[in-house]
């Protein structure tokens, strides 16, 4: 495996020089994040970012996220414009090394929680979900953590309004026709794509989600039966559906080599409902089995990249919920701890 770490780009508060001193690190993770979506990304600005990493002692061989314009997902005319656009993206990656990359097919919004700031007993911050917060959410008027900037609220009901004759079905359907298009040009250039599992695994306001578990990926491997097809391994998504079965989940999509990228994290349920916490990343601290996780992709010689998921923000830290620096830091190296112990107890 490759030890990755997410990095915001030079706007990140955290410089590419800490991110190289944690114990093991082969590259970032990062996007261009200063241009509309569906837009290409120029060349020089990837060589730039590029150069920026190799400075430090970094790759850069994975992108998360080239973000799916809303009209690809919702099948509008405009569509094969944008994934005309879309591919020469994959393209110019690939012209500067990129091998991976990570998007998702989610409507509207590419991750949902209730709280962002939630403390914990010991005085740490997490981002969390509540099945009851959601439920007292109010649809027509909605003021989600961590969406208020990325949609004004005209804007936000006018895109609930347009999906609302958007069935499972009908998404699926467009996914697979964005597929058809950005498949071959993968094949050619060599990139894998990685998409990210729902977050959290089921579907919210009336809006389909299709990424959400076993069946799902069966059907969308089969219907585009190319490896280059394949997923982002998300613990904390995938375990947030209590019914997912991680362990037999990540022995069968390794053994299909479809899993192109792990993000690791932890959460804790809470109660009986779909509510959780993120926790640290050990096994100890929530309710999901790392250990066993990784034995499994261990096992099915995984060489894939990795990269610890949010962490908590801790020691004061106040940083971008989820990206903090310190516990993303203490996630990495106990990942790098579980691969190194597991594999050398194979030998
Ligand atoms: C949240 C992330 C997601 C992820 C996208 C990938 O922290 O896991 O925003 O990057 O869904 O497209």
């Amino acid at each position: 495996m490759k030890m990755t770490f997410r990095w915001f780009g030079p706007k990140d508060s955290i410089p590419l020089s800490y991110i190289k001193q944690i114990p093991n690190m082969s590259g970032v993770v990062t996007a261009v994040y200063d241009m509309p979506v569906g837009e290409i990304w120029p060349i020089e600005t990837l060589e730039k970012l590029k150069a920026q990493c190799h400075q430090n002692g970094l790759e850069m061989e994975v992108i998360e996220s080239i973000p799916v314009h809303e009209d690809i997902k919702l099948g509008k005319p405009s569509r094969d414009v944008l994934i005309d656009n879309y591919c020469q993206n994959i393209i110019n990656c690939a012209q500067v090394g990129v091998k991976c990359v990570c998007y998702n097919f989610m409507p509207v919004f590419d991750w949902l929680r209730t709280n962002m700031h939630h403390t914990n007993a010991d005085g740490s911050n997490s981002l969390s979900y509540s099945q009851e917060d959601f439920d007292n959410l109010d649809p027509n008027n909605l003021h989600l953590p961590g969406w208020d900037e990325s949609y004004s609220s005209d804007e936000l009901q006018s895109l609930l309004n347009e999906y609302q004759n958007i069935s499972h079905e009908q998404l699926f359907d467009n996914l697979i026709y964005f597929l058809k298009k950005i498949i071959p040009v993968c094949e050619k250039y060599d990139v894998n794509m990685a998409i990210h599992p729902d977050d959290p695994p089921w579907d919210v306001f009336g809006l389909p989600r299709i990424v959400s578990s076993e069946q799902d990926f069966d059907k969308l491997f089969k219907a585009i039966p190319s490896t280059r097809n394949g997923l982002t391994f998300c613990t904390g998504s995938l375990g947030a559906g209590r019914n997912n079965d991680l362990i037999h989940m990540v022995d069968k999509y390794a053994k299909q080599k479809r899993i192109h990228f792990f993000h690791a994290r932890n959460i804790k349920y809470v109660g009986d409902s779909n509510s959780f916490v993120e926790s640290g990343h050990n096994d100890k601290c929530g309710s999901l089995d790392l250990y066993k996780i990784i034995e499994v992709l261990v096992e099915n010689d995984f060489q894939g990249y990795v990269r610890p998921d949010h962490g908590r923000n801790i020691w004061g830290e106040d940083n971008k919920p989820g990206y903090g620096l310190y516990d993303r830091a203490l996630g990495a190296s106990y990942i790098n701890g579980l691969f190194e112990a597991i594999e050398r107890n194979r030998k």
